[in-house]
């Protein structure tokens, strides 16, 4: 079971855990954190129960989701669980040849650069991925009061993984059918969004209780770019959830001059990466948003003095914002050390406990 903590024994439920609260802009008796890639193989746990288990086998049981989910909470103490998946799964789960190879991430067969590849993206239906729904039922349950946050990768980056065939560094094929080919663009980011929706729409119904959408490679367009051929489509996914009441947050690696746009698509979060601080990015995304991070990842490996320096900083400059979540500015990196996030997580707990 996820650690008793004062706020748990306070017996605050659930929905008013400082995670919740803070992403809708509550105040809070302390500011929550939570780290992207908190789960990985910066933990020796994780290490041993992935030893000999290829990453999508392991996505695909639901013990192993759950267990994994669980180790940074049970180490960290941290406000949010993030579930164990990745941005690919229901690309494989509706039967796009791809695997995550160890080192390198995401490798696709047979990339998608035509109208006959763009078609062999189905719509994805929960028979799919009945392996997630049942994965989130466990988690709800072991969690108790910790929220946890579902997540998908928005259209662009799934495109550019489906495009490339892999991790890119200039997403030159995916650019090329942006701007050579728009109605072939605008159909496939029409399937990806439905997709990343049916996949996030999974994840809430089976008790997710937060959302966050990463676009992690969208920081390579130029805001026009953005507004014209990403825009659209995650404005259309954030827009169908909000039948739901779960705070949605859209996150993405740098995007300062894309800040603003990103709030315009309608989460109620905006995470920020370490290149813009965190007042400015405030002020850049807008009214009426919360802002999630931003510490950089590479952080960590400095000594501890620096880590606590720059935490005090961006604590300081969240509280300009309407509600803010701690957070790095990009996942862990696999070589941190875990100790390391262990006191940065105490170590905001403390300097903002009222
Ligand atoms: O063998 C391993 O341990 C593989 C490493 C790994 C892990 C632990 C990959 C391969 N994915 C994951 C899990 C994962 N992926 C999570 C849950 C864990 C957590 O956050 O605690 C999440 C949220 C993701 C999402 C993800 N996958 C993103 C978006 C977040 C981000 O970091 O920007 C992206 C871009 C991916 C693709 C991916 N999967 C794996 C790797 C190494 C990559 C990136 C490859 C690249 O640089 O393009």
């Amino acid at each position: 079971r996820a650690p008793r903590t004062a706020w748990h024994d306070q017996g605050v439920t659930l929905q008013d855990s400082p995670f919740l609260r803070a992403c809708r802009r509550l105040p809070v008796d302390h500011t929550p954190v939570w780290f992207m890639r908190q789960a990985g193989r910066s933990l020796p746990e994780y290490r041993r129960v992935r030893a000999d288990v290829p990453m999508l086998e392991a996505c695909a049981r639901p013990d192993m989701i759950t267990e994994i989910t669980m180790q940074p909470v049970r180490r960290y103490g941290v406000d949010a669980a993030i579930f164990f998946s990745d941005i690919v799964v229901p690309l494989k789960a509706i039967g796009i040849d791809l695997d995550i190879k160890p080192g390198v991430g995401p490798v696709v067969a047979e990339p998608i650069r035509d109208a006959g590849g763009v078609k062999r993206l189905r719509e994805i239906e929960p028979d799919d991925i009945p392996f997630i729904s049942e994965a989130v039922g466990q988690l709800t349950g072991e969690l108790g009061d910790t929220p946890l946050i579902g997540f998908a990768g928005a259209p662009f980056t799934l495109a550019s993984y489906l495009i490339e065939g892999g991790p890119s560094k200039n997403h030159e094929h995916t650019k090329a059918l942006m701007y050579g080919e728009p109605e072939l663009w605008d159909e496939l980011m029409r399937r990806l969004a439905s997709i990343t929706l049916g996949f996030l729409r999974t994840q809430i119904e089976a008790g997710a209780s937060a959302v966050q959408l990463f676009d992690s490679w969208v920081g390579a367009l130029s805001a026009e770019d953005y507004r014209t051929s990403v825009l659209p489509y995650t404005s259309w996914i954030f827009g169908q959830l909000s039948e739901y009441e779960v705070p949605r947050i859209h996150f993405g690696v740098g995007t300062g001059e894309l800040l603003g746009l990103l709030g315009d698509a309608g989460a109620d979060v905006v995470g920020a990466d370490w290149r813009v601080p965190l007042d400015q990015a405030a002020e850049r995304i807008g009214p009426g948003k919360a802002v999630q991070g931003n510490l950089d990842p590479a952080t960590l490996f400095a000594p501890w003095e620096v880590v606590a320096e720059r935490t005090r900083d961006i604590l300081a400059r969240g509280r300009e914002a309407e509600g803010h979540v701690f957070n790095l500015g990009h996942g862990v990196l696999p070589s941190t050390d875990p100790d390391q996030l262990q006191r940065l997580t105490e170590f905001v707990h403390e300097q903002t406990a009222s």
